[in-house]
């Protein structure tokens, strides 16, 4: 049996949601505006263009079309900055063995990442050879928790829907998955994550027989 599995990048694969916080934050600063850790948190796998303009609703500010352009390119800058140092000891916790049972398996898998830089991190810590497909924030033209990124890595693996697995962290990713007619399986909190069909704290609660299981459905 095969069945398609979309794997998210930031806060699945990797936990760039540190290098996006420390580059928002550097930018809302220059903006007199306080960004929390709590404020980060909703910015998970939300666009970049939609993550600019939470911030600035935050902290009420309107700033012009030529500002907010260029305050999105400064973000992007320093945000790769930071992916340039990245290697693969920055892969989470047990993603390669997951990754293994399923390449071993015949098992199609995806990229399914609202990020414009996703192709750039899997190079950094050497894993694009391991996808069958990637679909970024440069394939799609509506966000997550639209279904649409989910949708396109479905077919480009040839998959359909309903066979297909979605690894999450985010609300909005769990959300889309759910629309999209497949499984979700959220990593992170419960709490946060309460949406999704599965949900688990990281890849290392994920057994190779649970990944079987899901398999033979
Ligand atoms: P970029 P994911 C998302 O990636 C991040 O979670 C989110 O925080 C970020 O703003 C978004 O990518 C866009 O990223 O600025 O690199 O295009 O979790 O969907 O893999
Ligand atoms: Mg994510």
């Amino acid at each position: 049996k095969k069945k398609g599995f979309i794997f998210d990048l930031d806060g699945v694969i990797v936990d760039t949601a540190k290098y996006h916080f420390l580059a928002w934050q550097q930018l809302a600063k220059g903006l007199d505006i306080n960004f929390t850790e709590e404020e980060n948190e909703q910015l998970k796998g939300v666009s970049r263009v939609r993550s600019l303009e939470k911030i600035l609703a935050w902290g009420n500010k309107t700033i012009s079309q030529e500002m907010f352009e260029s305050l999105m390119a400064k973000k992007n800058e320093e945000y790769l900055s930071y992916i340039a140092d990245m290697d693969s000891e920055e892969i989470l916790p047990d993603v390669p063995r997951v990754l293994k049972t399923l390449i071993d398996g015949n098992q199609p898998i995806a990229l399914g990442s609202a990020s414009k830089n996703a192709r750039t991190i899997l190079e950094r810590v050497n894993l694009k050879s391991q996808f069958d497909a990637i679909v970024d924030g440069n394939d799609v033209s509506k966000a997550k928790p639209d279904p649409e990124v989910f949708l396109i890595a479905a077919q480009q693996i040839n998959m359909k829907p309903e066979d297909c697995i979605v690894f999450e962290d985010s609300v909005a990713g769990v959300e889309a998955a759910n629309t999209a007619n497949m499984i979700s399986i959220g990593i992170g909190s419960k709490d946060v994550l309460g949406h999704a069909n599965y949900v688990f704290n990281d890849f290392t609660e994920i057994s190779d027989d649970f990944i079987k299981s899901l398999i033979e459905k």
